[in-house]
């Protein structure tokens, strides 16, 4: 079983995650690591993101990390909240506030489109990757469904019915940006576990 340190303060993506990955890995939590402090997270795109949260950690343990930095882009918003989706409406990592204020600054819209963006930053060995993960759709008018978390209520992903929110979590995995991102993760990593053990 791989080890691997998830550079993530995200319980919700670390179990989205775990799921998808299955049991070839064992996740290491930032807490395991001793890292307790908020990771920085201030480069004006997701990809700069994800690779300074990768590197945080990598410099402090030396040990192969990831890290998942996401966006919900709306396009008549400008692409917003994008890079800026978990402090779009306060400093912290309000979920209830951004969707009100997502659903507050959509009122009388009527292009809905949106994309969410995942991009994986991996160092393994001591070389950087990155993997994306996108997912078309449309904010909705109201939230609906419990399930996932962030804005998962205001978003139903191209082709489908309902919010990733009122889905089974293995359905959003199957077709989430954060599915694609970490399918790409695997199958890289499975590809160069083959080629190490040559
Ligand atoms: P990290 O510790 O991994 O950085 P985070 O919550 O700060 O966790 P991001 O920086 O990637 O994560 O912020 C993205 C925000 O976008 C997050 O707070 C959620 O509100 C939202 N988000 C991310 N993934 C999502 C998903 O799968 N469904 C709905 N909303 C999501």
């Amino acid at each position: 079983m791989r080890k691997i340190v998830f550079a993530t303060n995200n319980a919700h993506k670390m179990e989205e995650v775990a799921a998808m990955l299955g049991n070839e890995y064992r996740l290491v939590t930032l807490r395991e690591c001793g890292i307790t402090e908020e990771i920085p997270e201030n480069e004006p795109t997701i990809e700069g993101n994800a690779l300074q949260k990768a590197r945080y950690v990598h410099e402090r343990t030396g040990a192969d990390c990831f890290a998942d930095d996401t966006g919900l882009e709306v396009d008549a918003l400008g692409g917003a909240p994008g890079v800026h989706s978990a402090r779009y409406a306060t400093d912290g990592h309000d979920f209830e506030a951004n969707m009100r204020l997502l659903l507050r600054n959509m009122e009388g819209k009527s292009d809905r489109r949106a994309r969410f963006r995942t991009v994986i930053a991996l160092i393994l060995d001591g070389e950087e990757y990155v993997f994306e993960g996108v997912v078309e759709g449309r904010i909705t008018e109201q939230p609906a469904g419990d399930h996932g978390f962030g804005y998962d209520p205001v978003f139903v992903p191209e082709g489908e019915t309902e919010t990733f929110a009122e889905m089974a979590p293995e359905r959003k995995n199957a077709i989430s940006h954060r599915g694609r991102a970490v399918r790409r993760f695997a199958d890289f990593m499975r590809l160069y576990d083959a080629r190490t053990e040559e």
